[in-house]
C-alpha cells in the first residue's frame, strides 16, 4: 500500500499539558492540600505527595524529555497559593521559580502557553468563601495582575481558567471536588457568574499589559449523544451540551446564555477570547432517566480506559471540533489523552484523535494546536495516582520514570508534523485498520 501521510499546517503547536498541583509536589497552602488530608475524599487516600517533584527541580529532565521528542509548546499552570500564600503577600521567589521553568522550556524550543487557574485556589481564598464570594474576580484578577507583568517579557500565550464547568459541577454539583457541596444549584450559578467575571477582567487585564497576547480559557467539552431516538433522551442531551459544554463559552462570545428561566447576562465578557481552549477527552450516551446514575452511559462495546471513564469515540471528537469551529475562533486542544498503565489503549486512542484533528483542519477548523494530557503520570485528583494518564510512567515512590511506546508514535507525529499510515501501521494496528483495512 502506498504511504498516506496527513499533514498539518505550518508552525502547527504540538506539545503536552500539565497542571502545578498535580506535578510540582509539596503543595499544602491550597484547598487541594486540605482536602487530601480528609479520610474519603480521595480514593485509597492517596495524596499528592511529592507528585512528579517539579517543584524540586524535575522539571528539568521533564521538559528534556518532551523536547528531546520532538515537543515544540507546553502548557503548564501557575500555582495561586505560591505566588501569593496570603491576601496582603507576594512570594517573589515563587515568581523567579516559574521564570526559571519557563526560561527553561523557551531554551528547550517549547513554546510556553501559561494557564493562571487550574482548580487549586489559596486556602486562605477558600476560607473567605472562595469563587462564592462576591468580591472573587476582583481578588483573582489582583493575583492576575501580579503574574502578567512578570511573566509578560516570556510569554505571550495564556489560559485564564482552567475548564471551569469541571470545577463547577465537580465542587458544586457532585462534590467529589472541594467545597464538597451535592447538587448545590444555587451555589453553582454564583460560581459560574464569578469564573465568567473573573475571566473577563483576567483578559482585559492581559490585554492592558500586552496588546499582542492571545487569551482564551480550555473549556471541558464532552459530546452528549442521545442514546435513543426518543424525545426525552434528545431533550435531556440538549439540555446537558447547553449547561455543560455552552453555559461559560456562549457568554465569552455573546455575553449573555439562557437555559429555559436561568440566565446570564455579562456584557463584559463579550468577545473576550482570543482563541478557543478545548479539553476533550470522550463522549457519552444520554437516557432519561429518574435514576440519576442511569442518565450517562458509554455505547456498548466501545473501547473503555483502564477504570471505565474514557470511550475512545473519535467521532465525538469530531463534533467537539465542529462545535468548537461554531464559536469562529482559532481553536487549541488544550487537552486530550485517556488514562492507560500498559500503553495499548493510549496508541489507538491517539491515532484516533489525531486523525480526527486532521479532518477538522482540513474541513476549514482553524486548529493551531494539540496539548497531549500528559507528559509524564501525576495526581488525578479525587481518582489519586490510580489513573494513569502520562507519556512516561511515573513510580512514585521512587520518582522513577519510564517511557512508555506511545512517547515513540508521539514524537513520530510531533517530528513530521504529520499523521503517516507507515506510523499507525506500527503503533495503532487497530486504527490504521479503521482507516485503511
Ligand atoms: O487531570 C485532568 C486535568 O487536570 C483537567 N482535565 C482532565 C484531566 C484528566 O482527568
Amino acid at each position: 500500500m502506498a504511504n498516506a501521510k496527513f499533514i498539518f499546517p505550518a508552525q502547527f503547536l504540538w506539545g503536552t499539558a500539565t497542571s502545578s498541583h498535580q506535578v510540582e509536589g509539596n503543595n499544602r497552602n491550597n484547598n487541594w492540600s486540605r482536602w487530601e488530608k480528609e479520610p474519603g475524599k480521595i480514593l485509597n487516600n492517596q495524596q499528592s505527595g511529592s507528585a512528579c517533584d517539579w517543584w524540586n527541580g524535575r522539571w528539568r529532565e521533564d521538559f528534556q524529555r518532551a523536547a528531546d521528542t520532538g515537543q515544540n509548546a507546553h502548557r503548564m499552570s501557575i500555582e495561586w497559593s505560591r505566588i501569593q500564600p496570603s491576601p496582603d503577600t507576594w512570594d517573589e521567589n515563587a515568581l523567579d521559580h516559574y521564570r526559571e521553568m519557563i526560561r527553561g522550556l523557551i531554551s528547550l524550543g517549547m513554546k510556553p502557553l501559561i494557564t493562571l487557574h487550574h482548580f487549586t485556589d489559596p486556602l486562605w481564598f477558600s476560607d473567605i468563601g472562595g469563587w462564592k464570594n462576591p468580591g472573587a474576580p476582583e481578588i483573582f484578577a489582583k493575583y492576575a495582575a501580579k503574574v502578567v507583568p512578570a511573566l509578560k517579557p516570556l510569554v505571550t500565550d495564556w489560559v485564564t481558567i482552567n475548564e471551569p464547568n469541571v470545577a463547577i459541577y465537580c465542587g458544586y454539583i457532585t462534590g467529589v471536588f472541594p467545597p464538597g457541596e451535592k447538587r448545590g444549584f444555587r451555589s453553582a450559578a454564583i460560581v459560574l457568574k464569578n469564573l465568567i467575571r473573573a475571566h473577563a477582567l483576567t483578559y482585559k487585564l492581559i490585554h492592558h499589559e500586552q496588546p499582542e497576547a492571545s487569551v482564551g480559557i480550555a473549556i471541558n467539552m464532552r459530546d452528549f449523544i442521545p442514546a435513543t431516538n426518543a424525545a426525552a433522551d434528545r431533550w435531556l442531551a440538549r439540555v446537558l451540551h447547553k449547561a455543560y459544554n455552552d453555559s461559560f463559552i456562549e457568554v465569552l462570545s455573546k455575553g449573555h446564555f439562557q437555559l429555559g428561566p436561568f440566565a446570564i447576562r455579562c456584557r463584559e465578557a463579550k468577545n473576550t477570547q482570543d482563541f478557543l481552549g478545548l479539553n476533550y477527552y470522550t463522549g457519552s450516551q444520554i437516557r432519561f432517566s429518574k435514576d440519576i446514575s442511569n442518565v450517562i452511559s458509554f455505547p456498548e462495546g466501545a473501547m473503555l480506559s483502564d477504570s471505565g471513564f474514557i470511550a475512545n469515540e473519535p467521532e465525538s471528537f469530531a463534533r467537539a471540533l465542529d462545535w468548537a469551529g461554531t464559536f469562529g475562533l482559532p481553536v487549541i486542544i488544550t487537552e486530550n489523552g485517556v488514562e492507560n498503565d500498559d500503553d495499548h489503549f493510549r496508541r489507538e486512542y491517539l491515532a484516533d484523535h489525531i486523525h480526527q484533528l486532521w479532518r477538522a483542519w482540513s474541513r476549514g477548523i482553524p486548529v493551531k494546536g494539540y496539548f497531549h494530557w500528559t507528559l509524564v503520570d501525576n495526581f488525578e485528583w479525587e481518582r489519586g495516582w490510580t489513573q494513569r494518564f502520562g507519556l512516561w510512567q511515573l513510580e512514585p515512590d521512587t520518582q522513577k520514570r519510564i517511557r512508555r511506546d506511545s512517547v515513540d508514535f508521539y514524537e513520530a507525529i510531533c517530528r513530521k508534523n504529520a499523521l503517516e499510515s507507515e506510523d499507525l501501521r506500527h503503533y495503532a494496528l487497530g486504527a490504521f485498520l479503521r482507516l485503511f483495512g
